[in-house]
């Protein structure tokens, strides 16, 4: 949690110093901010054993940028970025947001046009002056304005990734507290949507007030909005608004039903009560007699669900996308549990731009119950991530081998899959030989370059790399970055055809920035009959668990066991794999 809020910071104020053109400092933030991402120690816990000395050992830091860390995990922030930002009469936060445009070009178009926010810059590119600067081009201006309408859709939300974490403590924090006697945080965290508007926390409890002052002088809280008995709501210093409510034991279930919706479920769900002479609402549910109304359900959800004559729904189900009628005829399909998948079939090691090694990517996976990884580190083609060419792979290989003989001779029941990310060039090629790519038990195919290429083009490349006998998977099938990039052009239906007939399979990337593919292309996949897998991307080591996150999308998209390959056992998978 520390690591990405500093590295967040140290990218912003290397953003500012750069439109301040201070030489060399913005460099060395944003290497620092970089390193600090794909740490897998937290630097409080570095700071707390070794104090600002053992700050100074992470690769990058100096002692001035040492002391900003210190300075942050004391009191929560950093006066010199507060500094930057207020002297900056730009809005870059807002701007750097969008898709392409870096602080250069920012700077740009401060000093010829003025442009100090989105409404500035929407308003030029509409009046065509940004295609007349130098180094831009009216496919440049084009592709402002889809930025501007992309961001503009998401803004004022979190990702999940990004706020689960904290939604868990905040949860934890109610659970210590004594006057609390059930808490579970609702709405679109609990159904596990991918990006968070607010969080919506519910407590059981016969001392609201108790909950209410426990709940305002939480360190979290950054302002109270409102303060009542049953429902407060306040700004988490995250950035993100918190509503609490607080009901009685016997309307938690009734209660909880309601706050999780989504609201279009909820409606369909009152709709059917009222059909059957019922009420429903965050009370309870009750059947309606005359003017009389008696109390048939309320204290758990599974009790209202079944009240209402049908089966009861996982959160993450809750869309109002089918699964009242499924759930009415008991025809909800069993989804994948949590706990079902067996192995990570992407990974990055520091044989390539990744932070641990294979052993230690290897005994993090066995500690979280794995039975089985596959290492896939780059290909040669990237490199910015230091790719690995024929001769690394092979040198490669033969780490793994002996590391599967000592896990062997360890009685271990664990296997490291070979593995690589191969890029898919523009023509569909691969920039590994086949004779190598043969002596991989697993190969995922991704696109890394080349995103703006025309629809028609970018599913023939992926099409042709998928007819490659050796590439068992596309890994990120669309390209998209959460709330930052929309996804390539590609037409997933086609996709979906040839990924059936030539048996490749396609990854559900578990990254809390990518989760790609989406819920909703999951659930055309599945029943499109493709099969999927989901992993994690993991560039370190505590990486490994955006597992969660990956299954959460999977249960979203109406996946079950068998249509996972990684839910399998070893032999499942390696059977199901093409070559
Ligand atoms: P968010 O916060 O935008 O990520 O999405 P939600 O789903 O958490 O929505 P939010 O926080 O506005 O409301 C929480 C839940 O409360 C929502 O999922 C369903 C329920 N709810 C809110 N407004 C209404 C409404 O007008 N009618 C009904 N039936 N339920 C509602
Ligand atoms: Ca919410
Ligand atoms: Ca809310
Ligand atoms: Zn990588």
């Amino acid at each position: 949690m520390l690591n990405q809020q500093i590295a967040q910071i140290f990218y912003r104020m290397a953003e500012f110093l750069e439109v301040k053109e201070v030489e060399f400092k913005p460099r060395a933030y944003e290497k620092v901010a970089r390193v600090l991402e794909s740490m897998s120690r937290d630097v409080g816990e570095i700071y707390k054993e070794g104090g600002i000395r053992a700050l100074e050992e992470i690769p990058g830091v100096g002692i001035n940028i040492a002391e900003k860390i210190e300075e942050f995990i004391k009191t929560g922030a950093i006066k010199d970025y507060g500094k930057l930002k207020k002297e900056c009469p730009i809005d870059l936060e807002a701007l750097s947001s969008i898709e392409g445009l870096g602080p250069k070009m920012i700077k740009t178009l401060y000093k010829k046009l003025g442009i100090k926010n989105l409404y500035d810059l929407e308003k030029a590119a509409k009046a065509g002056r940004i295609r007349n600067l130098f180094r831009f081009g009216p496919k440049v201006e084009e592709n402002i304005l889809k930025g501007i309408e992309f961001v503009r859709r998401g803004i004022g939300r979190f990702s999940l990734g990004e706020i689960l974490p904290l939604a868990r403590e905040i949860e934890n924090r109610f659970r210590s507290f004594r006057a609390v006697d059930l808490v579970v945080i609702a709405g679109s965290l609990r159904r596990k949507k991918e990006t968070i508007g607010d969080l919506d926390i519910l407590v059981a409890s016969d001392k609201p007030q108790d909950v209410m002052n426990f709940f305002v002088n939480m360190p979290e809280v950054e302002r109270v909005y409102a303060k009542g008995d049953t429902k407060s709501s306040a700004l988490l210093k995250i950035g993100i608004d918190a509503d609490v409510r607080v009901v009685d034991k016997k309307s938690f279930g009734s209660a909880l039903q309601y706050f999780t919706g989504n609201k279009d479920h909820n409606i369909a769900l009152r709709k059917i009560a009222i059909k059957n002479n019922f009420k429903l609402n965050e009370y309870g549910l009750f059947l309606l007699a005359g003017d009389k109304e008696k109390y048939i359900a309320g204290e758990t959800e599974k009790d209202i669900y079944q009240s209402l004559g049908m089966d009861y729904i996982e959160p993450e189900l809750r869309e109002n996308a089918g699964e009242i009628e499924f759930a009415m005829e008991n025809k909800l399909p069993k989804i994948i549990g949590y706990g079902d998948i067996k192995g990570d079939l992407q990974m990055h090691t520091t044989w390539s731009d990744g932070v641990n090694t294979i052993e230690e990517m290897a005994e993090q996976a066995m500690s979280m119950g794995y039975e089985y990884i596959a290492i896939t580190d780059h290909s040669h083609r990237l490199k910015i991530a230091n790719g690995l060419d024929k001769k690394r792979l092979l040198a490669q290989i033969e780490e793994i081998d002996n590391l599967n003989d000592k896990f062997a001779k360890q009685d271990k029941n664990f296997i490291i899959l070979k593995g690589a990310e191969i890029d898919i060039l523009s023509d569909g090629n691969l920039d590994i030989a086949d004779d190598v790519l043969k002596r991989l038990d697993i190969v995922l195919g991704s696109i890394h370059s080349g995103f703006k290429m025309p629809k028609k083009e970018m599913t023939e490349r992926i099409c042709r790399a998928m007819g490659n006998p050796h590439i068992d998977i596309i890994a990120h099938p669309t390209g998209r970055v959460i709330q930052h990039r929309e996804g390539y052009q590609v037409d997933l239906d086609e996709i979906f055809k040839v990924a059936g007939e030539t048996k490749t399979a396609l990854e559900i990337n578990a990254h809390s920035s990518r989760l790609d593919l989406s819920d909703v292309n999951i659930k055309k996949a599945v029943r499109a009959g493709v099969k999927l897998i989901i992993s994690t991307d993991a560039h370190a080591k505590n990486q490994l668990l955006y597992m969660e996150l990956g299954i959460a999308q999977a249960r979203r998209g109406w996946a079950g066991e068998k249509d996972i390959l990684n839910a399998q056992s070893l032999d499942k998978l390696l059977e199901s794999l093409k070559g």
